[in-house]
């Protein structure tokens, strides 16, 4: 691939260079090396470096050419999840999850309301959610391109996308838990989506006063089993494990070696309650170390099959102590108030970032599973056995101030995010990946400023079990001069962070910003990979059902209005440029049933469908069948009209909807 590109950037300047000395009219002065008399004055003029000019050739795409990679980012508090390519870092679409989207027609009358009810909160609607952590699925520890996870932090659900159709399937409220945070992570074939805690409550969420914290808080993970078949969540499959309450955080899911095993970090084993005395900041910053939870989910599945789990709220649920006395659950201590919790490629080793400590921390899973087979472990006050951190630790690596996260590339290193430092360490892993790079193991080998405050950090497939290379992003949490000023609200800024190179050859190369939420994590997947579809791949498709609905109209001269008693149903097609039937006459107090099948075979041919009055929205791709229902409460003259430019004739695609008082 580095070849390829360095290929590339000789053949661009030679290209550029050919145009030149050919005679393009006007030319004076002398070009820069390779560059053509214009190129050259452009570069003059815009002052740009050379550093710029390897940036520009190195991310810009071409009209017509496509990226070779595309991330998969959560689109934090607008609910969303941004589809972006890379190199170019041009978005390519934003996905409705947790919050309506009008061009999607998601979320205004059609199928995509069914999805948004399962996300209601004890029965209420919720049409937003804090995105922090998109999850790629997985076969054998690689993304298969198939489906993306999502979670909701501030109201613990979980969404699946499903990416023939880049579009959201499922959203499932968890019935224990009231906020999450370390989620959505996959295991290695996506066998559960992993949904971690964060802030302690009782568990199912119901009152208890701050002062019984110890005793009646927990915190509660949850494996949402997943029917890849079905393309949704199995509740019935699912089970939960009851956990102290410690406040869990992020959790990464083993593989190869490690697979069957899921490591959290947490923070608050304090247990403090706030209340400013001390503050939760203080409080919870107490202590020197935290737990860095290690779970046997293998195990905790052969408990639940075994019958040693109980049922609460339609969830099985594992309980502290089993857990603890069944081998599920250990600790081991992490330094000064922890953050992010990374498995290298291979399963060998966890990386866990300490937010007040310059180091991170990498945990060897052999030591680990030496130290339980060794035994004789002591607990913690909830009666969890805890590996001492010299017994599990492999390494520690100064990086410099606030590591987070950590993502890994194909040479052997890995790159962690330094939230105070505004940085991107470059670090050579050891063990095994030692050979891959020039360093010795264990060391910093370069610290790039990014601007600014770097969160989360992702590399092209860079937590999958053969990370890919070539880029990382920056996921910057604020920008402050970095883009024209437009007011206090400020973008964040996604860094493109080249890494093709060796040693200490990172630079940035793109800053996008991203002006609508914080987003967290991101995921990275090689665009072949993905297989999506152009078209729904038969006329009359139910994007919810993914098959082809029995209520579709497949040609125009079965377009109907059938009336049964007060109740209508209307069978419509939808084809450049018009509806059929034009017009649809009902009276007040109707109950509408109303299907809207798209003929049209034709890439990119989406038609609209936007009801005045009746809040009624969708967006009709080509193939795909919509049902809205709804009673025909206010009587009047109302149109139907498409809301694609679909064609020249796309003004006159509309009709009559008529509401005799
Ligand atoms: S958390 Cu946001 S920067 Cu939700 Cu993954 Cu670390
Ligand atoms: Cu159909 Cu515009």
């Amino acid at each position: 691939m580095k070849k390829l590109i360095s290929v590339g950037i000789l053949l661009l300047i030679g290209v550029l260079f050919i145009v030149a000395c050919g005679g393009a009219p006007g030319t004076g002065g002398t070009p820069a090396a390779g560059l053509t008399v214009d190129a050259a004055a452009v570069v003059q003029a815009r002052g740009l470096s050379s550093d710029d000019i390897y940036a520009a050739v190195k991310t810009y795409t071409p009209s017509g050419k496509t990226d070779p990679y595309i991330m998969i980012a959560s689109g934090g508090q607008s609910g969303q999840v941004l589809v972006i390519g890379i190199p170019s870092m041009r978005i390519l679409k934003v996905i409705g999850v947790f919050t309506p989207e009008p061009w999607q027609g998601y979320g205004f009358g059609g199928s995509g309301d069914e999805i948004l009810a399962g996300g209601k909160v004890n029965g209420k609607d919720v049409l937003w959610g804090d995105t922090h952590h998109p999850g790629l699925s997985e076969t054998n520890g690689v993304y298969d391109g198939q489906f993306a996870f999502i979670n909701d932090k501030a109201n613990a659900r979980v969404a699946v996308i499903d990416l023939r159709d880049f579009s959201t399937k499922q959203i499932l409220k968890n019935p224990n838990a009231i906020n999450d945070h370390g989620g959505a992570f996959v295991t290695p074939n996506t066998e559960y989506v992993i949904e971690g805690p964060q802030y302690a409550a009782p568990i199912g969420y119901e009152y208890a006063a701050l002062d019984q914290y110890k005793d009646k808080y927990r915190g509660l993970i949850t494996f949402w089993a997943f029917d890849r078949m079905k393309g949704r969540f199995d509740q019935s499959k699912s089970f939960q494990i009851e956990l102290p309450p410690y406040w869990q955080d992020l959790c990464d899911a083993g593989k190869k070696v490690s697979e069957g095993w899921v490591f959290c970090n947490s923070f608050n084993t304090e247990l403090a309650i706030g209340g400013n005395n001390p503050s939760f900041e203080a409080g919870t910053t107490k202590n020197d170390t935290d737990y860095l939870h290690i779970i046997n989910y293998k195990k905790a599945e052969e408990i639940v099959r075994a019958g040693k789990a109980k049922q609460l709220n339609g969830m099985m649920m594992i309980d502290l102590k089993t857990a603890a006395a069944e081998g599920i659950l250990f600790f081991s201590p992490e330094p000064k108030s922890p953050h992010g919790s990374d498995v290298t490629p291979g399963g060998e080793y966890i990386v866990v970032g300490g937010k007040l400590d310059p180091h991170v921390t990498v945990y060897s899973f052999e030591k680990i599973q030496n130290a339980i087979q060794a035994g004789g472990l002591k607990t913690d006050e909830y009666g969890v056995p805890v590996i001492p951190l010299d017994k599990a630790m492999e390494a520690q690596i100064e990086l410099g101030l606030g590591p987070l996260h950590t993502v890994f590339d194909d040479k052997g290193y890995a790159y962690t995010s330094l939230f105070l430092d505004s940085a991107v360490a470059r670090w050579s892993l050891g063990g095994p990946y030692e050979k891959k790079h020039p360093e010795p193991g264990w060391k910093l080998v370069q610290k790039l400023p990014v601007q600014y405050n770097i969160g989360h950090i992702t590399a092209v497939e860079g937590d999958t079990a053969e990370p890919g290379g070539q880029f990382v992003v920056a996921l910057n949490k604020w920008s402050i001069d970095r883009f024209a000023n437009i007011g206090p609200l400020m973008p964040q800024n996604f860094q493109l962070v080249d890494i093709s190179k060796t040693g200490d050859q990172m630079k940035v190369l793109y800053d996008m910003p991203i002006g609508m939420a914080e987003p967290h994590y991101a995921e990275i997947i090689k665009a072949d990979r993905l297989k999506p579809w152009q078209v729904y791949p038969q006329v009359g498709w139910n994007a919810e059902t993914m098959s082809v609905d029995p209520k579709a109209t497949l040609k125009e001269a079965d377009a109907k209005v059938v009336r049964n008693g007060n109740q209508v149903e209307i069978f419509m097609t939808v084809i450049r440029s018009h509806y059929m039937p034009e017009k649809v006459e009902i009276k007040k107090g109707d109950h509408v049933i109303w299907h809207l099948t798209s003929l049209e075979r034709t890439p990119d041919a989406t038609h609209g469908f936007a009801l005045s009055g009746y809040n009624i929205n969708l967006s009709i791709e080509p193939g795909k069948t919509e049902t809205i229902e709804f009673d025909a409460t206010l009587p009047g003259t109302f149109t139907y009209y498409c809301t694609e430019f679909c064609s020249a004739l796309h003004l006159e695609m509309l009709g009559y909807f008529l509401v005799q008082p």
